[in-house]
């Protein structure tokens, strides 16, 4: 018969099996472009936690580096949405807004199909906000 106790102890010696990513960092960078406003680009490194999500880079960046900020709505069915950066805000009535591009270590750059909440770096991954128009 299997007890409770003796699969508890199974698990415990299954444990150390499991490889140790979770505390790892990996580097990202986050580059901030506004062609709009003309200002200068300005690139920030970060990490991301294994498997972790952009928006936990960001904060981490916004947490450790005062010269990067931003803020987000929430959305009923996508979730956050990237309002502002560094104090730039899109609006409708401007049709901007700040778009999330991704070059990965390879250089080919692709558009993020899904938002900041859902999109999951690599390490190297540089995470370009472009604030443009629809
Ligand atoms: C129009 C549109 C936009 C417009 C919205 C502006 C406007 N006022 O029209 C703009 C160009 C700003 C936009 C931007 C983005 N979008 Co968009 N967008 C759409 C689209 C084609 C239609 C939305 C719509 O009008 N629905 C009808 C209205 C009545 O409903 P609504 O709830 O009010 O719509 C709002 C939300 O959809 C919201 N919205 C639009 N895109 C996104 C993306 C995210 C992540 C969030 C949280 C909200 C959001 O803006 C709409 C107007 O307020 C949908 C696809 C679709 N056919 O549904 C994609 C869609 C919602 N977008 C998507 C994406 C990925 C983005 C971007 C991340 C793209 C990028 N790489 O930059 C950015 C958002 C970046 C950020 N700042 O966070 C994805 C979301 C998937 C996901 N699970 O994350 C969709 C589903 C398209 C896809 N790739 O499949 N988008
Ligand atoms: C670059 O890497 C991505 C995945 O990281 C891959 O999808 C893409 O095909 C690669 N492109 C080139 C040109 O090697
Ligand atoms: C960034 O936005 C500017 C201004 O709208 C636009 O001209 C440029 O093509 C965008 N860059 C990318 C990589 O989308």
């Amino acid at each position: 018969m299997v007890t409770p106790a003796f699969l508890s102890v199974a698990l415990l010696l299954l444990l150390p099996a499991i490889p140790a990513q979770n505390n790892d960092l990996y580097p990202i960078d986050v580059v901030v472009v506004n062609r709009i406003d003309g200002t200068p680009d300005a690139t920030y490194r970060t990490d991301v936690v294994y498997r972790g999500i952009l928006l936990g880079a960001m904060r981490r960046l916004m947490q450790s580096d005062s010269d990067f900020k931003f803020t987000y709505t929430e959305n009923l069915d996508y979730g956050p949405y990237l309002e502002s950066v560094n104090g730039v805000a899109g609006n409708a009535e401007d049709h901007t807004y700040w778009a999330l591009l991704v070059k990965k270590e390879n250089g080919t750059v692709t558009w993020s199909n899904v938002g900041i909440g859902c999109y999951i770096p690599q390490a190297n991954d540089q995470i370009t906000l472009n604030f443009t128009k629809w």
